[in-house]
């Protein structure tokens, strides 16, 4: 079929004011049905969001025909997790639309900022691994890979967080309910995926022939989004499969006269794509995440094996059209599936599949702590996936055998390489399945692709060291700038011009631009408007009033003992004992804000939650306080928060324990946005020092190294608490009750942790050196115009921390893919 036959069959949009506007209003009345006189203002979004992604299909077909046109290599970025925020700020971004559709909307009374904040958050991530794969579908997109993101679409996203009483509560959030403009249902696109079930074997030898029989199936039915490229008409999809029975477990049922029955289980297997689980970092050992891994990769598989299909007849091209990349190992599954499809369906011989599986798969590890390393049961994993389990077998025999040739007496290596963990019951080993077949295994900081390759894959570093390499992580700065800070997106397209948005690293040109007169002031000023958008926000959810004034201190993110919120909390009650202490000293003013969920079975973390709110309601009401010292605990922390918080900042808190965070991604968020950095050498703030300059961050605390041979040494904690009064004092306070008066003893398992139980993340160690750098931003505070030179260094020194940056790495090291080929639609200068 001549797939241009059709390209002049449909009206070109036009984009003007008039045209728009005609656009809403059609959307409205024809697709949401609504009149105008009695619309709402959910209904005006949608017909506003209809209205623009219309502007975005026509791109999104080129694009599709030009992928099959030129027979590109695709790139197929598995995740289980998408954590992309609102959509529609970002498309009209994308389309630059914004003054267009401003208009439009004003001219049909509609107040369109509004209409903004009405959009739920597509919040299918728990944290920064979903985020960095939204980043990564923005600059694919934007860099013309054909890359497609495969995931769950869970009905229900991360949960919502309400603090009750100062404790975290967590309820659903079902994103679903007024519709999703932005997704098209595709039920035509259907597979079926099966689980349970038995195989069966007959013949041996190459003539064997394995089938997986009376199996329980469920449905995955696909729904697109459109992923919007930047100043390209690239255009992207992102997949995200969805549960649904299949007809004849509900016949079944249904002929045996057992209508609810029959309801029942279709129930039970929808629940497949039900929830995501809101577990950042700690495995969660249930079969239904196992199931959800396997659903959608099963899918997945499929999908990309028809798609090859419609271009070839042979397998043989297979590993130069095809790239699968595991984000983490939720989706490892992917390979022993793709074994059996090549094996069982198409019927290739085992060594001809598995040399295509080692060119095909490559795997990014995003944690070296040993909790959210996966592992499964193999009597759960035999149930649910028999034969994946027997192909997982077959690739361990042929691994440790060969193996054995070549380090035969080394026994203790076969152990601890094997993907069978045998010590205690049996367990599969997700990640090393991952590291034996990828030809590309990659950390996502220098630091730990380092360490990466020193810990957990240490043995298979030293058998493959080709395979190991790392992508420091980036963000978009189409969200994460140009949309977020729309004040600071100004004030550079007035200095350096627009380009930045494709080309990050022109940031650079800032430098020319410090001794300007009324330079510094003017980034001051868009700094002041966004504090003053956060402090409205403040004000409205929590009737706490902030003064702009005051030193914005920033730590956002996950709450997890690691990342050591604690500590922060540590320099706050230090802050308030000295203010106490010496009320009318010159203080810096400062707040502190904080938010981020913790997963709702991690107690330790919930009740940091609980202490930080009590200590906010303790210091915020202390008349003795005032404005010098404010602390605020934002809840439900979200992308579109996040876009508001982060602008505001003056101070960024990236303060985990050196050698934990793998990356960081909100370090680069807040330094894009004109914040300083207080942090440890650990993940990316190590390579932030180099890029902005060691001058311009705030580092402290003990080193990757240094953490090792204190903790070799044997850490005491209590020693750290008697040679320091202030921290001893700190301590007291909180073991006391002080910040929970009615009851005294609620923090004890906090000072448990630190002085009783080992303090695991040194906390006590880095105190001094974090409160006494906590003395030198006070003191860089004072002098606005040298606090914003380096702000502004800051921001000059980010270019290398674009996710363009990464992904083009990705695409031109492991990928191998090259970008469609499209005319670019629009250059921005
Ligand atoms: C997280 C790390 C972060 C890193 C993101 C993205 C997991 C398992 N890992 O440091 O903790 O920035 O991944 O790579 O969520």
């Amino acid at each position: 079929m001549d797939l241009t036959q059709f390209e002049h069959e449909y009206d070109p949009l036009a984009i003007d004011v008039a045209a728009l506007k005609r656009n809403i209003a059609n959307k409205l009345m024809y697709q949401v049905g609504k009149d105008p006189i009695s619309a709402r203002p959910a209904d005006w979004l949608h017909a506003a969001a209809y209205a623009v992604r219309d502007h975005l299909v026509g791109r999104w077909m080129k694009t599709t025909r030009a992928q099959y046109a030129q027979d590109v290599k695709r790139v197929y970025y598995l995740s289980m997790e998408f954590l992309i925020g609102r959509a529609f700020g970002n498309a009209v971004l994308a389309l630059e639309l914004m003054p267009t559709l401003r208009q439009a909307l004003q001219e049909l009374d509609v107040d369109v900022d509004a209409l903004f904040d009405l959009e739920p958050d597509a919040a299918l991530g728990n944290g920064g691994l979903g985020r960095l794969a939204a980043c990564f579908l923005d600059s694919m997109a934007t860099l013309a890979v054909p890359g497609f993101g495969y995931g769950i679409r869970y009905d229900y996203g991360m949960f919502r967080q309400q603090i009750k009483d100062g404790r975290q509560v967590e309820t659903p959030d079902y994103w679903l309910s007024r519709g999703n403009p932005w997704e098209f249902p595709r039920p035509e696109v259907t597979y079926r995926v099966r689980f349970g079930g038995r195989v069966e074997e007959s013949g041996v030898g190459a003539t064997s022939v394995v089938r997986w029989v009376d199996t329980d199936d469920v449905l995955a039915m696909a729904y697109d989004t459109i992923i919007p490229g930047y100043g390209t008409e690239a255009t992207n999809t992102l997949r995200l499969w969805s549960a649904k029975a299949t007809e004849e477990m509900n016949l079944r049922a249904f002929n045996q006269g057992n209508y609810m029955g029959a309801v029942e289980s279709k129930n039970h297997s929808e629940n497949v794509s039900r929830v995501l689980y809101p577990d950042d970092s700690t495995e969660s050992g249930r079969e239904l995440r196992l199931r959800q891994e396997y659903f959608f990769v099963s899918a997945s598989v499929q999908d990309m094996i028809h798609r090859y299909l419609r271009n070839h007849t042979t397998f043989d091209q297979l590993a130069d059209k095809v790239s699968i990349h595991l984000n983490d190992t939720h989706p490892v599954l992917a390979i022993p599936e793709l074994m059996r499809v090549l094996l069982d369906e198409h019927r290739l011989p085992w060594d001809t599949a598995w040399a295509h599986c080692q060119k095909i798969f490559s795997y990014t590890n995003h944690t070296l702590m040993h909790e959210a390393l996966e592992t499964w049961p193999v009597d759960m994993f035999g149930r649910v996936l028999p034969r994946h389990l027997r192909i997982i077998f077959d690739i361990n025999a042929r691994f440790l055998g060969a193996l054995q040739k070549t380090h035969g007496n080394d026994v203790e290596l076969l152990r601890r390489v094997s993907l069978i963990d045998e010590t205690g019951g049996r367990r599969v080993r997700m990640a090393y399945l991952a590291v034996v077949v990828s030809h590309s295994i990659n950390g996502v900081s220098a630091l730990h692709s380092d360490l990466m390759t020193q810990s957990i894959f240490a043995d298979f570093a030293k058998l493959w060291p080709e395979r190991f390499n790392n992508k420091t992580n980036g963000i978009t700065p189409r969200r994460w700038l140009a949309h977020a800070n729309p004040g600071l997106a100004g004030l550079l397209d007035s200095r350096i011009g627009k380009g930045w948005r494709r080309q990050l690293d022109q940031l650079e040109g800032l430098r020319g631009s410090l001794e300007l007169p009324g330079f510094l002031g003017a980034f001051r000023r868009v700094k002041r408007h966004n504090k003053e958008r956060l402090a409205a926000l403040v004000q409205k959810q929590l009737g706490v009033t902030l003064n702009c004034d005051a030193l914005f201190d920033v730590q956002v993110k996950r709450i997890h003992e690691y990342k050591r919120q604690l500590l922060n909390v540590l320099h706050v009650i230090t802050r308030y004992q000295r203010i106490l202490a010496n009320p009318d000293a010159l203080w810096v003013p400062r707040v502190v804000v904080f938010a981020g969920k913790a997963a709702s079975a991690y107690h330790q973390a919930k009740l940091i939650i609980r202490l930080i709110n009590d200590v906010a309601k303790t210091i915020n009401n202390d008349p003795r306080v005032g404005d010098k010292l404010k602390v605020v605990f934002i809840p439900n922390y979200s992308v579109s928060l996040a876009e508001i918080i982060i602008p505001a900042a003056d101070l960024s808190e990236q303060i985990s324990t050196a050698g934990t965070e793998a990356s960081g991604t909100g370090n680069m968020k807040f330094a894009l946005n004109g914040a300083l950095t207080i942090g440890t050498l650990d993940g990316a703030n190590v390579e932030m020092r180099e890029h902005v300059g060691p001058d311009n961050i705030f580092i402290f605390g003990h080193t990757t190294p240094e953490v090792a041979a204190l903790r070799a040494k044997g850490y005491a904690p209590r020693e750290w608490v008697e040679k320091d009064g202030e921290l001893a004092n700190v301590l007291a306070a909180i073991r006391d009750g002080l910040f929970s008066p009615e009851e005294p003893s609620r923090y004890q398992g906090i000072i448990d942790a630190l002085v009783n139980w080992g303090d695991h993340y040194l906390l006590l160690a880095d105190y001094r050196s974090y409160v006494d750098t906590q003395d030198k931003v006070d003191a860089l505070y004072r002098s606005a115009d040298e606090w914003t030179r380096k702000a502004v260094l800051n921001v000059a020194g980010m270019g290398f921390f674009s996710s363009d940056r990464t992904i083009a790495e990705y695409a031109h090291e492991i990928w191998h893919s090259t970008p469609v080929q499209l005319p670019l639609h629009h250059r921005p200068e």
